[in-house]
Order: C-alpha cells, then sequence, then structure tokens
C-alpha cells in the first residue's frame, strides 16, 4: 500500500507530466502552422513521450494500492516569439521537471519508500538525458545564430533528433 505522502507526490508529479505533454503539444503545433516541419515533429514526438510518462505513474499508482488522480490541465502557451524563445523555454521547463522529480524522490527517501524510489529513478535518468538533448540543440542554435538557411537546415534535422527512451525496468512497465 502506497503511503499518503508519496501518492500525493506522485499524483502531483502526474499532472507535471501531463502538462508537459499539453505544452509540447502546443510547441508542435505552433510549429506546425508556421512552416518548421522538423520541429513540429520533434514536438509532436516529446509530447507523445510525456504522455507515456504520465500513463507510467498511473500505472504505478494503480498497482501499488493508491488512486491514480487524472487532473485538468492548465492552457499552456500558444505562440512563441522564435525557435530560440521554444528551445530556451523547453530548457527552463525540463529544469522545472526535474526539481520536481528530484522532490519527490526526496520523500520517498523520508518516507523509505525504497520500491517508489526505484521507480523514479526512471524519471531521474530520463531528465538528465533530456536536459542533455536540449542543451545540444540550444548550442546549435547560438552557432546558427540568425542565418536563414541555417535555420532552414536546423528545422530539417530535427525531425532526426531523438531525445534516448530510457528503458530501466519497473514495475510500471
Ligand atoms: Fe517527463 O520527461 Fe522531461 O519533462
Amino acid at each position: 500500500m502506497l503511503n499518503k505522502r508519496v501518492e500525493e507526490a506522485l499524483n502531483s508529479q502526474l499532472i507535471v507530466e501531463a502538462y508537459s505533454s499539453h505544452y509540447y503539444l502546443a510547441v508542435a503545433s505552433w510549429a506546425e502552422v508556421n512552416g518548421l516541419g522538423g520541429t513540429s515533429e520533434f514536438f509532436y514526438e516529446q509530447s507523445d513521450e510525456e504522455r507515456m510518462h504520465m500513463l507510467r505513474l498511473v500505472k504505478f499508482i494503480n498497482e501499488r494500492g493508491g488512486k491514480a488522480v487524472i487532473p485538468r490541465i492548465e492552457m499552456p502557451q500558444n505562440d512563441f516569439k522564435s525557435l530560440r524563445q521554444v528551445f530556451e523555454d523547453f530548457l527552463k521547463h525540463e529544469l522545472a521537471v526535474s526539481a520536481k522529480v528530484n522532490e519527490v524522490v526526496g520523500i520517498c527517501h523520508e518516507e523509505k519508500d525504497f520500491p517508489t524510489m526505484n521507480f523514479m529513478q526512471w524519471y531521474v535518468s530520463e531528465q538528465i538525458e533530456e536536459e542533455a538533448v536540449v542543451r545540444t540543440i540550444l548550442d546549435q542554435l547560438n552557432l546558427i545564430g540568425d542565418d536563414k538557411s541555417g535555420l532552414y537546415h536546423f528545422d530539417r534535422d530535427l525531425k532526426n533528433i531523438k531525445t534516448p527512451q530510457i528503458t530501466i525496468n519497473n514495475t510500471a512497465n
């Protein structure tokens, strides 16, 4: 049976993952209507991955005798100034998510819930990988600057960049 405090922490992480999926869907849609096909594909995929992260939590909470609460999702930003803003915000968001993941791990530790702490390790690893990918993308954007043909190629190549899929086994898999 899940400890109540851990259950609440997992349910609030579920909100974070659901919002991330929604947010990246908004970015994908914005990119699509602005002729940025590669960026759009990249974020549609990010959105799907975040949904999977949410689902993993739903299943884990329920399997451990808790109750997953499916939340109402806040409306994300739907307009962006530039690709740079998109990726700077992307990094900021992922850093905030990493901080939330660490909070949940901290609560598991305090409550001595080591199975859940082990489950959350997948999210810790995922965040490290995602932050690294976004930083690499931002470095590329910095090199390109405002060069239009550089940005064209950046967008075209982005659809081939994937955030690595972490495959640590856990009971919700
Ligand atoms: Fe859920 O992986 Fe980042 O946010």
